[in-house]
């Protein structure tokens, strides 16, 4: 179908100014934001223009339909609290520009989407994971972020959310083009990434109760400092990991609230994140257990109470084996010796939509490997041919 990649660009440009940082191209645009709600009510009216039925489901996830059974393309519009302009944004516009093409030429119909909440300001790919079945809306509403808000509330504030969701055999089968978020493909200079498969993760919090007290007249040896607790914890987790992990595998400790956060005053609470993701199931299993031992043995080491939260997660995904041989043969065709195919560590709504229907993926690289950054960028010769090869797999799976 004939795309016009000066409309795709045009768009991808114009989406990136819903929450534009001011820093570079990068955008703070979360889930159910001003931000994010202005431009779902923007993309509604682009899906409208190009003849695809807006439909925005009882959780926000935004789909622009073309007939009772289509392809579905897409990612999400929703951004990290410093995102950048590519994030999710890349595979929305590029599965409105090849609906919109597809549409155009009279070729097999083709439906776009945004799923919300891909970034977890609430759960983990919350909006693609409850329209998956996977997560139950009641649950998934009771979710809070880190101001406590909770998502039912946030979900009210978007109108005209329909009372239904979308039964998956809408579609047969879903394309998500991304960009690569880590260092390869820019290394090897090539520009297309075929996914193979989606890792798993496993998300909780963690809190630390100790001994809030004076900094200067508390003797070290009677405090009961939990910044002390969360930084031995740490120590001792990355020495005990090392004879589970592999050189894929990853932590983080991304999300401290260290209270009272004074510097005269030893800290009595402490609340963190911790995320871990690694191919393996097992493996996640294994660290989850290494995790509760550790935080227990840490804790009673410090005279502190340890709380622990929920474990959330997506379990590792793999990539339909058609979508994958469409992707390569449209790769190999429009990027000859210029692609690989390749695992992401990177979380996506595919590994959800996979659980329901057939899916793949696409990778264009990220220059210098950055994302979740306000800096976060690709060159627009990269987002043109991730454009075209999907376009012409997506024919091809469509037809
Ligand atoms: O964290 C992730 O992998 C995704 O970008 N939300
Ligand atoms: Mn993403
Ligand atoms: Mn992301």
């Amino acid at each position: 179908m004939p795309l016009d990649p000066q409309r795709f660009l045009g768009d991808l440009h114009k989406l990136r100014c819903f929450g534009a940082s001011g820093v570079g191209k990068g955008v703070v645009r979360q889930a159910y934001s001003n931000a994010d709600i202005a431009a779902r009510k923007w993309l509604a009216e682009r899906f409208k223009d190009a003849g695809l039925e807006p439909y925005l489901d009882p959780l926000g996830n935004l789909f622009g339909l073309a007939g009772e059974n289509s392809l579905l393309v897409g990612s999400h519009s929703d951004s990290q609290p410093e995102g950048g302009w590519l994030d999710g944004a890349l595979g929305v516009i590029a599965g409105l520009e090849i609906a919109r093409a597809a549409k155009e030429a009279g070729g097999p119909p083709i439906s776009c989407v945004s799923f919300q909440d891909e970034e977890g300001r609430f759960g983990v790919l919350t909006g693609s994971d409850v329209w998956s079945g996977k997560l139950a809306l009641e649950e998934a509403d009771g979710f809070a972020d880190d101001h406590g808000n909770t998502l039912a509330n946030m979900r009210s504030t978007m109108a005209d959310l329909a009372s239904d969701f979308l039964p998956h055999d809408r579609f047969s089968g879903f394309l998500e083009m991304h960009i690569e978020q880590g260092p390869y493909l820019e290394e090897t200079g090539l520009g297309i990434g075929v996914v193979t498969d989606i890792v798993g993760i496993r998300d909780m919090r963690i809190s630390f109760e100790g001994r809030q007290n004076h900094a200067g007249t508390t003797p070290m040896h009677l405090r009961r400092d939990v910044f002390q607790a969360l930084s031995d914890f740490n120590t001792a987790l990355n020495s005990r990991f090392a004879n589970v992990v592999t050189p894929a595998t990853v932590w983080t400790i991304g999300h401290v609230a260290l209270h009272p956060n004074a510097s005269s005053i030893v800290p009595g609470r402490v609340e963190f994140s911790l995320q871990w993701r690694d191919a393996d199931a097992d493996r996640l299993a294994r660290m989850e257990a290494i995790i509760r031992e550790t935080v227990q043995e840490i804790a009673a080491g410090h005279g502190v109470a340890a709380q622990l939260g929920p474990v959330t997660g997506i379990e590792p995904a793999a990539m339909d084996a058609r979508f994958q041989a469409e992707l390569a043969a449209a790769a190999e065709a429009l990027a000859p010796g210029k692609w690989q195919k390749m695992p992401s560590g990177a979380l996506h709504d595919a590994a959800n939509l996979a659980t329901v229907m057939p899916a793949g993926m696409l990778f264009v690289p990220s220059i210098g490997g950055i994302s979740h950054a306000f800096d976060e960028d690709t060159g627009e010769a990269d987002l043109v041919l991730g454009l075209q090869v999907l376009n012409r797999a997506a024919c091809a799976l469509a037809g």
